[in-house]
């Protein structure tokens, strides 16, 4: 039993007739069980129960401003730790209001455990006030759901919930708890294990795959290896660097894999795909065994055009996910298992490729064709103050997204030397998950500088939760890389559509310093790099959340690009667009 619910039990009077607690109450102790340190949440009528129970004090709740930026501030604090973040939601609205940030966990394959209320189970199904069918709108978007009917139930379901959610490739798990079952009393005890059937993970891999491995590794005279965010996910980095040091192989890190090898790495080739480097992308086109690692070949990567990608190559697949193995690129040896075990057991015997010529010649090609963008003197560019923030932390922070082309700048100019630094919703591109995830990844590790890098379109999204920064004193540094428009979109307006800017001027805009105060969170703005770099450093230096309003030049561009649909040799790069 854990220490805190020692305290819990305090209350119970000995030698007395084991007592009984309400389905709240039994939910609250199960939470503490599961040694959840903090739950995001918004009360309402559904949930009254539980707001009740939490009244106690016993668990850390933090009220969100709207349950969007509850859900991805529990995102961000299970990507920082690699424990399910939890949060509680009304029926009805509040349920509803979960849905963006389910499908973003579920995309990027994120342990959450969602709980709902829902209308007593007597009103389900007659439309009742505020009841929506959130196990059926969920449904496609989790990677396991529950609605409790029996109070009894609750412990296991709620174990299970956390080892479902945790365990093989982990995801969103919903758990609704209809109004009677949350009043409804039971004793209490916690399962110390559980047992589902049909639901096994296979973490080791087959050792005759690991053998074939072996043999195409040993042949192959131009291997990559595309790392994705399985790496990051199963803490796989250490064996992962010795893996490519031991066979001699590049390794291109994708968006979601940044962090899961070192930035500084000499084998590393940076990201690939949409807006990867020239080397990451010529060498998955050039390449002859191309070891995917815990990544998922989606069209960010491959371009859509499968046709065109790798197909000199052998594709060895590694995944936790049985499912991935084929999806989307034809696999010649596939290894399902947890990334760490399959390179661990790899690693044995592992020979050296023939890549000696291969590595020099993607070794140039990273240095010929860096990343690079025009600065000048007398005006603030977005690579700048990136390249800035990198420069001055030392590299020494977590960095949390938003989506559009500051995300894309933060990939390319921010190299993460650690896992779990990078944070970012890959697989949805959710605008407004960049600060409430900045927010759960400080509570999780408050030590750590947090700095979150977002647009001044993506931020309009969820900045009510200032309040909560301010509040609490969660000390995250906010970087507004503030184009006056949507940025991204004016790009392929730009690029693709004649410069005809559809509704992309975010004229309107808020003065981000004035509401910042508002809020009582410390601002500053900068328009050139002499303020950048002045204020940045009073930000860096304040002990309390701050916000800090870069305007940057709006005509900027994400370069290279490879426009979707063309293969990835046909990259515009920057000076040519320029
Ligand atoms: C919720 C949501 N709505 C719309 C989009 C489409 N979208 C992708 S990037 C982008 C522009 C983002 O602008 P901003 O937040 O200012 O960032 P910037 O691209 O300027 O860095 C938009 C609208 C999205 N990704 N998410």
């Amino acid at each position: 039993m854990s220490q805190s619910m020692a305290t819990v039990e305090q209350g119970a009077e000995k030698g007395k007739e084991p007592v009984d607690f309400s389905g709240s109450e039994i939910l609250l102790r199960c939470l503490i069980e599961e040694e959840v340190e903090v739950v995001f949440g918004y009360p309402g009528g559904a949930v009254l129960p539980i707001y009740d129970s939490l009244y106690q004090g016993k668990l850390k709740h933090l009220l969100a401003r709207h349950e969007q930026g509850a859900i991805h501030a529990a995102d961000g604090y299970a990507r920082a730790t690699g424990k399910a973040g939890v949060v509680i939601a009304t029926s009805g609205p509040g349920a509803t209001n979960l849905v963006t940030g389910i499908a973003n966990a579920q995309m990027d394959s994120i342990p959450l455990v969602c709980i709902t209320g829902n209308v007593a189970q007597n009103l389900i199904g007659t439309d009742a006030f505020q009841e929506a069918d959130i196990i059926g709108i969920t449904m496609p978007i989790t990677k396991h759901s529950y609605q409790v009917t029996d109070v009894r139930d609750l412990p296991r379901v709620v174990k299970e919930a956390f080892h479902i959610a945790t365990t093989g490739r982990p995801g969103p798990v919903l758990i609704d708890i209809p109004k009677d079952v949350s009043n409804a009393r039971a004793s209490f005890s916690y399962p110390d294990s559980i047992s589902i059937r049909g639901y096994q993970p296979k973490t080791n891999p087959h050792p005759l795959q690991v053998q074939r491995l072996h043999q195409a590794v040993a042949e192959a005279s131009k291997p990559v290896i595309l790392a994705g965010g399985g790496v990051v996910t199963s803490g796989a980095e250490e064996e992962l660097i010795a893996f490519a040091e031991k066979a001699n192989i590049p390794v291109t890190t994708t968006l979601m894999g940044l962090g899961g090898f070192p930035g500084q790495h000499p084998l590393w080739l940076g990201m690939p795909g949409m807006h990867g480097t020239y080397a990451a992308n010529h060498a998955l086109l050039e390449t002859d065994l191309l070891i995917g690692v815990g990544a998922r070949f989606d069209d960010r990567v491959t371009m859509g055009r499968l046709d065109k990608f790798a197909t000199g190559a052998k594709i060895v697949h590694i995944d936790i996910d049985p499912a991935e193995i084929g999806k989307n690129v034809d696999t010649y040896i596939p290894l399902v298992g947890d990334v760490k075990k399959v390179l661990a057991a790899a690693l044995s015997e592992l020979p050296r490729s023939r890549s000696e010529a291969w590595v020099r010649q993607v070794g140039e090609w990273m240095r010929e064709k860096p990343y690079t963008f025009r600065d000048a003197e007398d005006t603030l560019k977005p690579q700048w103050v990136i390249r800035h923030l990198h420069e001055t932390t030392g590299g020494e922070a977590i960095v949390t997204t938003d989506v559009g082309q500051h995300q894309m700048w933060v990939a390319q100019y921010f190299p993460f030397a650690r896992p779990r630094s990078f944070i970012t919703s890959g697989g949805l591109g959710t605008m407004g998950f960049g600060f409430p995830a900045a927010l759960g990844a400080q509570l999780a590790r408050p030590d750590e500088t947090v700095i979150s890098v977002t647009g001044d379109g993506g931020f309009q999204m969820t900045n009510q939760e200032l309040a909560v920064i301010a509040l609490a004193n969660i000390p995250v540094k906010i970087a507004i890389i503030n184009n006056h428009c949507l940025g991204m979109v004016r790009q392929w307006q730009e690029v693709f559509y004649k410069k005809r800017y559809s509704e992309v001027d975010l004229s309107g805009t808020p003065d981000f310093v004035r509401l910042s105060e508002a809020f009582g969170v410390k601002a500053w703005r900068a328009k050139d790099k002499r303020e950048a770099a002045q204020v940045w450093q009073e930000a860096l230096a304040h002990p309390g959340p701050a916000v800090i309003d870069f305007w940057v030049t709006p005509e900027e561009n994400v370069y290279p690009m490879v426009p979707s649909g063309a293969s990835l040799d046909q990259m515009i790069m920057g000076d040519e667009a320029e």
